[in-house]
């Protein structure tokens, strides 16, 4: 019965390694930003305000994609892998019990509203420079 219903969702998906995250079921065209072992693949994107920025893990490492508090436009809308509305909280929550990791081909999806630069970073990977930006333009 799960497994049915788990199904239906997805049934548009054609198995393009959406496991986890069906709200993006119908988007087959693959991701925007990728990762290796300690970098955001590209680093910097740009998109139009509006638009939805897809990551996946394409390396073997877990990741976070945890954005800076002091690195969003004003009044721009948190974002984090595992859904933490700080980056206290993720940080914390990583340091806990590793929350807010994506493992290879997991993905994550942000929808950015709000034009200027969003600053953001990969937690366990920050010091060597796995840091990212997605610039919203108007
Ligand atoms: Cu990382």
């Amino acid at each position: 019965m799960h497994r049915r219903v788990f199904l239906a969702a997805v049934g548009g998906g054609i198995g393009a390694g959406l496991a986890g995250c069906t709200a993006i079921a119908d988007r087959t065209e693959g991701h925007d930003v990728g990762m290796s072992a300690h970098a955001f693949l590209p680093d910097s994107h740009t998109i139009e305000a509006g638009e939805t920025v897809v990551w996946e893990n394409t390396g073997s490492r877990a990741h976070t994609i945890t954005a800076y508090d002091g690195g969003q436009p004003e009044g721009a809308d948190y974002f984090a892998t595992g859904g933490f509305e700080s980056e206290a909280e993720a940080t914390e929550a990583w340091h806990a019990d590793r929350a807010g990791s994506i493992y290879t081909g997991d993905r994550f999806e942000h929808t950015f509203e709000v034009p200027g630069t969003h600053q953001y970073y990969c937690i366990p990977h920050e010091r060597g420079g796995m840091v990212g930006r997605i610039v919203v333009e108007e």
